[in-house]
């Protein structure tokens, strides 16, 4: 494959962008190399700035459950920002866009919009803290929600001490209200209660962790928090930015059948546009300015042309099959590929949650961040590269989801399991 143009935009790019990107994992700097430039997405497809074409199983990271450009997503988006594009006021879609989301996440009685996931989860730990009038929160080794200073935090020395910043500029002061526990682990979260009586204000986590991998919650974990929590008058906060409407329709709290206290949801529900939410319980959500206390407010939050996106989105998935049928789509394929991996001795570890996956280049069980870290990401780097030489984009980090869409069809499939093959035929040299 030729990258002349892209590595011309490249070269621009990291003129004005540090990293020449907007956001951190596009810049290849995981597996190495420099990022295409994309011209154009159609249905599974991306096309480079050279005119490559790959299969795509970024997805936008997971909005995109309908596929690039999907018609009908166009004409919806179209014939809203021909009524123009924003209004700092009250529309009609918002509220339909919040009642078809209730409709699937019952447990959000209420919710609010903001622009994106990091907004929905920085809002939903202010309203926890305004609402318990505690401060402490515990969030999960390896599960990532967003960059507000609060959940930038990496483990103390014990179980039970306080967080230590996890980059610069965060200061100690912010993280020390933060615990850092590690997931799939419902003992360390005992003893952290324990060690803070009537101080954690919630619990937070990606009930199937996406950000690390992806890793499902070990039987009871989730179930496990929940008592935990309401033992303790503390809340439990599912951030479903990644897996509502990835994992099942009705989310891990529905797939689960564990009801958290407040959501947070992203991605797919802005269906390619800027959207974040959060929500749930009444008597929690009233505690929000203007009825409550706790301020929260955003210029673009329920924009109209990214509530008409993510509106079309939720009605065309909602449709009877189209979600069984792409959770189908993606057990072939991990299935197609473990068979690929296991016939070229390369051992690998599967996950599977809904339409979102991943391949862990690694000989054993991840059930945690630390177990993720251990896989061979020199090997993954080399995988990444050669599907790409192939035309097939998967996720440019080992600690990503890979996603698919309803526009991923038989072609597509036969595609990258055409180029896998190739690829472990080939051999994955060092
Ligand atoms: N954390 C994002 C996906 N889970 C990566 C976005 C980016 O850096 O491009």
């Amino acid at each position: 494959m030729i990258h002349t143009k892209s590595k011309q935009l490249w070269d621009e790019a990291q003129q004005i962008f540090p990293g020449g990107v907007n956001s951190p994992v596009r810049s290849f700097k995981s597996v190495g190399g420099s990022p295409f430039f994309v011209h154009k997405g159609q249905g599974a497809l991306l096309q480079d700035a050279d005119g490559n074409e790959y299969v795509d199983y970024v997805l936008s990271w997971g909005p995109l459950i309908l596929g690039h450009a999907c018609p009908e997503v166009v004409q919806a988006v179209c014939e809203a920002a021909g009524r123009g594009f924003g209004f700092g006021a009250p529309t009609e879609v918002e509220t339909l866009l919040a009642q078809k989301i209730r409709h699937h996440f019952p447990s959000m009685q209420m919710m609010r919009f903001v622009s994106s996931g990091t907004e929905a989860a920085m809002s939903a730990i202010r309203l926890a803290r305004g609402y318990t009038g505690r401060n402490i929160i515990i969030k999960m080794d390896g599960c990532y929600h967003g960059h507000a200073d609060s959940l930038l935090a990496k483990a103390g020395s014990g179980i039970a001490t306080l967080a230590l910043p996890d980059c610069p500029g965060v200061p100690e002061g912010i993280t020390e209200n933060t615990i850092v526990a590690p997931f799939n682990n419902a003992e360390s979260i005992a003893e952290i209660f324990k060690a803070h009586p009537g101080e954690i204000a919630a619990v937070i986590l990606e009930p199937v962790a996406g950000n690390m991998g992806v890793i499902p919650p070990a039987p009871g974990y989730l179930s496990a928090l929940r008592s935990l929590t309401e033992k303790e008058g503390a809340l439990l906060i599912f951030d479903e930015v990644m897996t509502g409407f990835r994992v099942a329709m009705e989310g891990c709290q529905g797939l689960f059948n564990v009801t958290p206290d407040l959501t947070i949801l992203g991605k797919v529900i802005g269906g390619g546009l800027p959207v974040g939410a959060y929500g749930g319980r009444r008597d929690i959500m009233m505690h929000l300015a203007p009825p409550g206390p706790v301020y929260q407010a955003g210029t673009l939050s329920g924009n109209p042309v990214a509530m008409a996106a993510g509106l079309k989105t939720l009605e065309i998935l909602g449709k009877p099959g189209l979600f069984g049928a792409l959770t189908e789509t993606m057990q072939k394929l991990c299935k197609e590929l473990g068979a690929l991996f296991a016939r070229h001795g390369i051992p690998v570890y599967q996950t599977q949650a809904g339409t979102m996956a991943c391949t862990f280049f690694s000989d054993q069980k991840v059930n945690d961040y630390k177990d993720a870290q251990k896989s061979d990401t020199a090997l993954y780097a080399r995988w990444f590269h050669a599907m790409m030489q192939e035309g097939v984009y998967w996720a440019p980090s080992q600690f990503e989801a890979a996603f698919i869409s309803s526009a991923h069809d038989a072609v597509a499939i036969e595609r990258t399991l055409d180029a896998a093959e190739k690829v472990l035929a080939r051999g994955l040299p060092g």
